[in-house]
């Protein structure tokens, strides 16, 4: 794994929104990776969550038909745990963000079947039980993602625009500009990567992929992180109902079973 980001990279993250690391796993790595990720995909069945008590069952409908969604793997498959909370990649994020750490929000892998439907255009932390202008996702490509089969797009700089109001992926790619119409005035940019290549976007980024038009399933494996020290914003999302019973808003999401520290910045001592 390779998580060793320059002073560039940080300040085009920052800038756009995003960033592309080619070659962030090697052969060997994504390997392991998918087939883990497969394992405990086939060990789901029709269950979207798992590991937990919330039940969320895949449905008919078009969003069912945007990706084959599995969330919480690291919950079922300890190699996928150890991938997705290693500490060099929480560290990485940490540099990406400027925040002293993160804790895992939800993975997920997002795998775009044959001809499976567009990712129309979205943000991701408004769906979240937290809200922070330093969440970040990793998507890591477990395939070629190519503009044929449903690479990501991003609308660069789109982070400074973004606010906590969500915008559902639905049928229409373009959607989100009911919500957000200054976006419309930002050229998209297209993320092809070969598998092994990851891509880190801010957690209010405007950002969708393509319709899959090839006969090869996209593979991905992502990753959505929440600072540490984040708190409740009354969301349920996928907290579970048991969890969600003790919690207020205002408090602090730490519990090391749903939301596990992945990286926290040690201060440095002076004398
Ligand atoms: O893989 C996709 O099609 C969408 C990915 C996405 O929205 C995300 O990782 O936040
Ligand atoms: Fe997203």
């Amino acid at each position: 794994m390779k998580t060793h980001v320059t002073a560039e990279q940080i300040h085009s993250y920052r800038e756009a929104g995003w960033l592309h690391c080619p070659g962030f796993l090697d052969a060997d790595e994504v390997a392991e990776l998918k087939g883990a990720v497969l394992d405990a995909v086939a060990q789901m069945g029709g269950s979207k969550l798992a590991g937990g008590k919330r039940e969320m069952k895949e449905g008919g409908g078009y969003y069912d038909k945007v990706f084959t969604q599995r969330i919480n793997l690291w919950r079922i498959n300890d190699t996928v745990k150890s991938y997705m909370l290693n500490p060099d990649l929480g560290r990485m994020a940490s540099e990406l963000e400027g925040v002293d750490g993160f804790r895992v929000w939800h993975d997920q892998t997002l795998i775009k079947e044959p001809f499976g439907n567009q990712t129309s255009l979205h943000l991701d932390n408004p769906y979240w039980s937290f809200s922070s202008p330093h969440a970040t996702s990793i998507w890591i490509a477990l395939e070629d993602a190519t503009l044929e089969n449903g690479c990501l797009w991003f609308l660069p700089g789109s982070h400074r625009l973004g606010r906590f109001e969500a915008v559902g992926i639905g049928a229409d790619m373009n959607g989100i500009f009911d919500v957000y119409p200054e976006m419309a005035e930002i050229d998209p940019v297209a993320a092809p990567m070969k598998a092994g290549d990851c891509s880190f976007h801010n957690g209010l980024l405007a950002h969708g992929a393509g319709a899959n038009m090839t006969r090869k399933r996209r593979i991905a494996m992502t990753c959505g992180y929440m600072p540490d020290g984040s708190t409740f914003n009354g969301q349920t999302n996928i907290l579970p109902p048991d969890y969600l019973e003790t919690l207020t808003e205002g408090d602090v999401l730490d519990d090391e079973h749903q939301n596990p520290l992945v990286y926290r910045r040690v201060a440095e001592v002076t004398t």
